[in-house]
């Protein structure tokens, strides 16, 4: 498989990574990125026995500058409407897999949003964040307004995306948006242990785990409270809830992969 603007690598064992590469505009998120995003998550997705967990960088210098302004300059609303412009970054919620966002650098609108719809972020405490659309005339547009709210409250949701003003990785993590923050130039490195650690683990059921925490921002308590029971439910009788319940009792430690 062939890719013109992200490079995918298979750095660790069970781990596939997802590399923008546009850093002469920043890694801007155009409509052709964002399908190649779409096409390497499907890859992996669909292959379990390969692969346990994803990594989605920008590399060392910048995560992504946001959705490409010059992409989308000409277009008028008619054109967005019939074209349902970018409405397949939808389909990223179909993931199963678990993604984890290596963030160095700027991750500004789509680039803030691209991360958010990953299931953690770890990020350089050098990092900048930020939905700045407000200063091209627009709103977020790609789920900054409903996923920064879950993630940082209502207020500071407000006060940044209204402003359009950006946020550090320091904030980012103490506001709950980002799961660690590290030094600059190390956050690909320490993603990518995160990521092998996931796995090496039980991978069915770290999917089973994404689906019912993001079940939790979708529903109420009472319906995400079920739902979560009936995904418990699903799992026994599955190798990896023999193996791991068998491992304990035998004292063992579980061999997760079948393979
Ligand atoms: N789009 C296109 N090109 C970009 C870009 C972007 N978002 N950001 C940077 N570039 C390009 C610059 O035009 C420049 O290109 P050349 O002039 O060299 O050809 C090159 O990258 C380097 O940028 P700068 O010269 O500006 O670099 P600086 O270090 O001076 O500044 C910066 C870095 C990140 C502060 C600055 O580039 C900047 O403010 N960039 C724009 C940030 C921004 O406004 N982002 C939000 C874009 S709107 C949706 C999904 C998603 C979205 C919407 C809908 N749906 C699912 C419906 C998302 C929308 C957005 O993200």
């Amino acid at each position: 498989m062939t890719f013109k603007h992200i490079i995918t690598s298979t750095p660790r064992t069970g781990v596939f990574q997802i590399t923008l590469n546009r850093p002469k505009a920043l890694n801007a998120l155009n409509s052709a990125l964002f399908t190649e995003i779409l096409t390497a998550l499907r890859k992996a997705d669909s292959d379990i026995d390969q692969y346990g967990a994803v990594v989605i960088t920008g590399g060392d210098r910048v995560f992504a500058a946001g959705a490409d302004i010059k992409e989308m300059l000409p277009i008028d609303s008619a054109q967005a409407m019939s074209q349902d412009m970018l409405s397949n970054w939808k389909d990223f919620n179909s993931i199963g897999i678990p993604i984890i966002a290596a963030v160095e650098g700027y991750a500004l609108g789509g680039g803030c949003e691209l991360a958010m719809n990953c299931d953690i972020i770890y990020a350089s405490n050098k990092a900048v964040f930020g939905q700045p659309e407000v200063k091209l005339g627009v709103i977020p547009g790609g789920g900054g307004t409903q996923r920064l709210i879950r993630a940082i409250g209502k207020s500071r949701a407000m006060e940044y995306i209204i402003t359009g003003d950006n946020f550090s990785s320091i904030q980012a993590e103490q506001w709950g948006l980002v799961s660690k923050n590290f030094e600059p130039k190390t956050v690909i490195k320490n993603a990518l242990d995160l990521a092998e650690k996931i796995a090496k683990g039980p991978r069915l059921t770290s999917r089973s785990c994404k689906k019912a925490i993001n079940i939790a921002n979708e529903t109420n308590l009472q319906n995400g409270l079920d739902f979560e029971r009936n995904i418990f439910h699903s799992l026994f009788g599955n190798y990896e809830q023999k193996e791991g319940m068998n491992a304990f009792v035998e004292k063992r430690k579980p061999k997760w992969s079948k393979l």
